[in-house]
This record gives structure tokens, C-alpha cells and sequence, in this order.
């Protein structure tokens, strides 16, 4: 599925790193690199100051994980982040309105700026050019100063050696003083001078880099066009000044450009289209104090989720941070100052609550700043306190200002934070009950659980099964230690369009709850912090570490998993976010070949090829219509034995993503579900993947 990853994972094997076994430490390709002829010519050339550099390009290929995160296809694609981020620096210097991508026929990708171009020059100290250092220094970018807003300090904002590195050869050319120069590297070495190789127009500037990601590394190098895109988007929408062209030759497609002149105004527009507006006009504010921008915009729809990105420089802050905060406080206070201002809360009243305020609130906010600190788990929370203030004194003045001038919409916000306040009282009576019951009865888990005789999480499994007669396959079918099995009845509410308590009001989602034992990620507190709201769903607490969702292969079953996941997202994010969910892989034909021998296929693709196979005239091909058509051996054979099954762990990589899906997929508009399910038709399976 092109919006949200969904790797498969081997059971038995439990491999975290996201390696995929191609890594050079286990086949040697570090000392084959180490050998390579060009290397040892090189090294006679050049002064000791190379042997630095070549030893840390050596650490680069010995533990590429360490720089890139992993070497699967989120690392093979993370190359072209930090290659186009170069570029980008230059657009955020000023220099820089177009940059083309493209991806090439031979699998050779291509990042051409039309910025000031790499230096070119000798540097004193080093005695190498700009060229070399940006191309086989670690961290040499920063070297140079230029000031401005550099993209550095990120997720992996390591630049351009490690790309150089990891590629089996990279070429850089660069446009300045009318002339075209080049330089060659292979596997981060330098086999060629920076030579003039050509002329350039004066006005012409700019850097090209292309290079081949080397195999040894990465394994095939199997390209997606959708992360290509997904980030290029992303840059348009932040970058207002930038056209970005993605030309797709691999896949034989035009050249698309992506330009946005009202920036991440048109991004809060675009991740509404598939709402309902509560207001037609984006509100968008924009300032630019010591040296620091803050840009901000946001638009309500009639939902009922909360959709906050946040950015600095470039990088998703996905732990939020300082103008995170610096916004939330200044809404909170804006909206509850309006509502006194204008008679709707009395002097009685309590005040709006973070959440209610928020509630169907789409916002991108956009900070840029000289040097940002970032931290966090994954580095992702920006820390930089005096971004804080700032945000707050622009979203308070701008939005007091909006809400003066625009009375209507300003109506519109406070009712929907009050039926906001209302539910939440509701759903904190629910909560309290649901909590309640379970403490009253600790043994009380839900009558339909056929529960498993293991104590410790970590080895125990719970299979979600869609109705009775799977119910009681699974049931027999299961290995009843560490395997246990909750039927769901009825269709679990579909939380999309619902409030919350509605939500916990459902049968299904009470027992979901009590039977996983965790809890709910939901703020009923009203508090400003988010803590509060992730601290009552308890981790430690959860009775399975495998979630595993169990429904036919047929349009039902896609249905009711997909309610599912999306009640997993929406309330219990942190089993989503820690890999805890898997979809079952039941098959769907089951393919008897003689007297004894029978096999299974989970769609028609693999049937064609098991028939292919066998390439035998006494076969018998079955369709089950259902899990309860299939007796517990075979279920237990195909899909529950942890030695023979396999599971799609389910991943989301793009929260913004995961958001318009599940929106498309569920909410109340017809037209984009119309629009997404013809666009992905083709990619239909995919689709059933989530
Ligand atoms: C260092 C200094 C200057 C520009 C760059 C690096 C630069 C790097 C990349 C990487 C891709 N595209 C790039 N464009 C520029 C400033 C040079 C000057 O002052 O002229």
C-alpha cells in the first residue's frame, strides 16, 4: 500500500534492525571495498588528512544502520532525503527556486538545483575543493558556514558522504563561473580530479549529484516512486519558493512538478479535501522575528480528530517540541478569552479544555531557525525555548485578530468545542466505568475470550476473529498455551465518525479493551499535556504482544479490519506505533494435488504459480468463502502455526498519510472514496493489505 507500510515479518525470526541480511559486515563487501585498486592509487596520492576520511566512509559502509537507519527500502530511499535536503539548504538560503528529480531507467537517481553550486575551489586547511569535502567529510556541510537556515541536526542529517558511501559510484557536476565541472567517486572514493569538463551559462548555476546505491548494501534496489513523491510533496508544501520536478523514468511516466505558492496553507487545504469543512478559508499566519520564521495554518472540519504536523526546518517533528507548545497554549487561550469576550461561556462555566478546542482541527505549523536543537527519542522534538514564546505571541495575535474579523467562523469553533466538552464528559463517565468494572472484577475479561494458559505477555498471542463459526475453528485450531482467541460480534463501531463516548459505549470496543488489559490512549482529563493522555494507555500492561486480526477475504472481512485497525489507531496508537498489530494471512484456495498432497494459496497469483509448479492433471482447486468454511487443521496449518504461517505486521510511516486513509476509507464524503478506491484500483491487493 503506497500510504502506510506493512512489512511482512518471518515469524521465528526477530529481526528489529530492519537489516536485510545484506549488510556488508556479513558478506564481506567492507574488505572487498578495502582492496579495490583505486583506493590504494588514492591513497599514495593524497596527505594523512585522507586517511581520516577514508576510515570514516569505512565506518559508513561497516554499519550503515548507524547513518541511515536501516539498509531495507526505507534506507535505500533515505539517500535521496538527504541528497535533495542539500538542495533544499539552498533554497533556504535564498539561492534555489528549482530542483529536478529523477529516477533513472538504470536505477541511477538524480538531484539537479539550479543554487549556487558546490564551492569548487581549493580549501586552505584541507587542500581538497568544496566538492570533495561536501562529498567525503561527514558533517562537512556545516563547515563551510553560510549561515542561513541549514537543515541539519535531523533524523539522520548526515549529508552527503554517507549517500557517496553507500553508492557504488556517485557523480557530481556543478554549474559556476561558466564553467561545467565534475568529479566521480566510487564507494565514497574519489576516482577522479574535480575537472572542467564543459561550459555553463553565467546566469546557469547549480549542483548535480546522481549516483547508483550500491546492491552489496542495500540488495536489489528496489525503488518506490511513492517515497520519492511522498517527500517531494512535503518539500513543496513547506518551501512555497521551490517548483520540484519528479520525473519517473523507471515506471515510464511524465514529468510531474510540484509547486505551491500559498505553501502550508494549500497543505492544510489538501489534508482537508477529504473532510468536511467546518469554515471555507484557510487561517494562515506568517512572521519572521530574530532571525527565526514561524509560519502557521489551520482549517476545522466537522471530525472529530485532531491533525497537528509539525515542522522545523524541514524535519517532521513527530515528538512535537516548543512550537508545538508554544501553539497549543496560545489556542487554548484565544478560544476561551473569545468565548468569555462574546458572552458564550458565562462566568460559571469551566473553561475549554486543549482537546476540545482542537477537536476537528487540522494545523501545520512550520518553524525555520538558525540552529535548532533537537531531541528526543528519535531526535525529533525540537528544544529550542525560545521558539516557544514566539509561536505563542503569533498564533495569539493573529488568531485573536481572525476571530474579531470573521464572527461567523469564530460561532462555528466555539460550538463544536462545546459538544466536544460534553462528549468528553460523557466519555470520561464511560471510561471511568469500563475502568471500574475491570477493577471491580479483576477476573472479569469479556465472556467470549478463550484465553491462553501462559502468564507472560511476550509469548502470548490473541487472535481477533470476525463471528462464530471462525470463532470456534480458531478455537480448536489454536495451540491453547500461549494462543487466545477473541470472536467479535457485530461490527465494532467505526470510530471515524464517531465521538467518544459512543465509542466505548460499543460492545466490541469494551471488549477489546478489557481483554488487551492496556487501557485507552484517550485524554479525558482536559489537561494541556498530551503525557496525561498517552500515561492511561499502560504498555506494560497489555496481555498480548501479538495482536493478530483474523477476517475472511472477502469484502466483509476487509471492512471490519479495517475498523479494527482504525480503532487500534485512534485509541490505542502506541500498539500501532510498537509494531504490536498483525494481520493474519488465511488462504483463500486450497489446492489438492493427488491423493495426499495439498497446498494453499492466499490469492490468485500464488494459486497461478503453485499450478505452474505441479504442472499435473489431477489437481483440485478449492475456494473457501470463509474462515469457518476451513476445518481447525486447516486453519491451524495455514494460518495460526507460528512454524507455517505468515503475518503482515502492520507500520505506520506517514501520520498525515495514515489520517487521509483512514478519512477516505470511512468518513462521511463519498467523492474522494469514489476517487481513492478508482486511483488505487489497480492496486487493489495493496489495499486489502491494511
Ligand atoms: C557549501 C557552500 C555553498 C553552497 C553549497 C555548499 C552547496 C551544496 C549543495 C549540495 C547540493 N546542492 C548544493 N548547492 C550548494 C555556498 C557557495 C557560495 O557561497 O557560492
Amino acid at each position: 500500500m503506497a500510504k502506510t507500510a506493512v512489512a511482512e515479518t518471518e515469524e521465528t525470526k526477530n529481526d528489529t534492525t530492519g537489516s536485510n541480511g545484506h549488510a556488508p559486515s556479513d558478506n564481506g563487501s567492507v574488505t572487498e571495498a578495502g582492496k579495490t585498486p583505486s583506493l590504494h592509487k588514492v591513497v599514495t596520492d593524497y596527505d594523512a588528512n585522507t586517511i581520516g576520511v577514508l576510515e570514516g566512509l569505512e565506518a559508513v559502509r561497516m554499519r550503515p544502520s548507524m547513518y541511515i537507519g536501516d539498509t531495507g527500502i526505507r534506507g535505500l530511499h533515505h539517500l535521496f532525503i538527504e541528497i535533495s535536503d542539500n538542495s533544499i539548504d539552498e533554497v533556504l538560503a535564498g539561492h534555489c527556486d528549482k530542483i529536478l528529480v529523477t529516477l533513472g531507467k538504470d536505477k541511477v537517481v538524480s538531484v539537479t538545483d539550479n543554487g549556487r553550486g558546490i564551492p569548487v575551489d581549493v580549501n586552505a586547511q584541507t587542500g581538497k575543493t568544496g566538492v570533495e569535502l561536501v562529498l567525503t567529510e561527514l558533517h562537512a556541510g556545516g563547515k563551510f558556514g553560510g549561515g542561513g537556515y541549514k537543515v541539519s541536526g535531523g533524523l539522520h542529517g548526515v549529508g552527503a558522504s554517507c549517500v557517496n558511501a553507500l553508492s557504488e559510484w556517485l557523480e557530481c557536476e556543478v554549474r559556476r563561473d561558466g564553467k561545467l565541472y565534475r568529479q566521480r567517486f566510487e564507494r565514497g572514493v574519489p576516482v577522479t580530479k574535480l575537472e572542467a569538463v564543459g561550459k555553463s551559462t553565467k546566469t546557469e548555476r547549480g549542483t548535480t549529484v546522481r549516483w547508483l546505491a550500491d546492491d552489496t548494501i542495500f540488495g536489489p534496489l528496489e525503488y518506490d516512486p511513492e517515497r520519492f513523491l511522498r517527500r517531494i510533496r512535503e518539500l513543496s508544501y513547506l518551501n512555497k519558493e521551490v517548483a520540484i520536478t519528479f520525473h519517473d523514468q523507471l515506471h515510464d511516466q511524465e514529468p510531474v512538478t510540484f509547486h505551491h505558492e500559498r505553501g502550508i496553507a494549500e497543505y492544510v487545504a489538501h489534508l482537508n479535501e477529504t473532510k468536511d469543512e467546518l469554515h471555507s478559508k484557510v487561517i494562515y499566519f506568517f512572521r519572521e522575528r530574530d532571525e527565526a520564521q514561524v509560519e502557521i495554518a489551520l482549517q476545522y472540519n466537522k471530525g472529530y480528530q485532531e491533525n497537528l504536523f509539525s515542522f522545523a526546518n524541514n524535519i517532521n517533528t513527530h515528538e512535537g517540541g516548543t512550537h508545538l507548545s508554544g501553539f497549543k497554549t496560545a489556542l487554548t487561550r484565544v478560544i476561551n478569552n473569545y468565548a468569555r469576550k462574546s458572552g458564550f461561556l458565562k462566568e460559571k462555566d469551566p473553561n475549554f479544555s486543549g482537546d476540545d478546542v482542537r477537536e476537528g482541527m487540522t494545523a501545520v505549523i512550520s518553524v525555520r531557525l538558525p540552529n535548532p536543537q533537537f531531541e528526543g527519542q528519535t531526535k525529533t522534538k525540537l528544544g529550542n525555548s525560545e521558539i516557544e514564546g514566539l509561536v505563542n505571541s503569533i498564533v495569539g495575535e493573529g488568531l485573536a485578530e481572525f476571530l474579531e474579523e470573521n464572527p461567523q467562523v469564530g460561532k462555528a469553533i466555539l460550538d463544536k468545542a462545546f459538544l466536544s466538552a460534553k462528549a468528553r464528559d460523557a466519555a470520561r463517565r464511560a471510561a471511568e466505568l469500563v475502568k471500574r468494572q475491570s477493577a471491580l472484577e479483576s477476573n472479569s475479561l469479556p465472556g467470549k475470550l478463550a484465553d491462553c494458559t501462559e502468564r507472560d505477555p511476550s509469548k502470548c498471542e490473541i487472535y481477533l476473529v470476525e463471528g462464530d463459526s471462525a470463532g470456534g475453528s480458531a478455537k480448536q485450531g489454536r495451540d491453547r498455551r500461549y494462543q487466545a482467541i477473541l470472536p467479535l460480534f457485530g461490527k465494532i463501531i467505526c470510530v471515524e465518525k464517531a465521538r467518544v463516548d459512543k465509542a466505548l459505549d460499543n460492545a466490541a470496543v469494551q471488549a477489546l479493551i478489557t481483554a488487551l488489559g492496556a487501557g485507552i490512549a484517550l485524554n479525558t482529563s482536559g489537561e494541556e499535556d498530551d503525557k496525561e493522555a498517552t500515561s492511561k494507555f499502560d504498555l506494560s500492561r497489555l496481555r498480548y504482544h501479538k495482536i493478530i486480526i483474523m477476517t475472511d477475504a472477502d469484502v466483509d472481512g476487509d471492512h471490519i479490519r479495517t475498523l479494527l485497525l482504525n480503532f487500534f489507531y485512534r485509541y490505542m496508537k502506541p500498539l500501532v506505533d510498537e509494531g504490536h498489530i498483525y494481520l493474519a494471512q488465511p488462504p483463500l484456495y486450497s489446492i489438492r494435488v493427488g491423493k495426499d498432497e495439498k497446498r494453499y494459496a492466499r490469492n490468485e497469483a500464488e494459486r497461478d504459480k503453485i499450478l505452474k509448479e505441479i504442472k499435473r492433471k489431477d489437481v483440485h482447486i478449492g475456494r473457501f468463502k470463509g474462515l469457518g468454511e476451513m476445518n481447525p487443521e486447516e486453519l491451524s496449518e495455514t494460518t495460526m502455526n507460528a512454524e507455517k504461517r505468515v503475518l503482515v505486521q502492520v507500520m505506520v510511516e506517514e501520520a498525515a498519510e495514515a489520517d487521509q486513509m483512514f478519512a477516505v476509507l470511512l468518513g462521511e464524503k463519498v467523492e474522494p472514496r469514489r476517487a481513492f478506491i478508482e486511483k488505487y484500483a489497480r492496486e487493489v491487493k495493496e489495499i486489502d493489505a491494511f
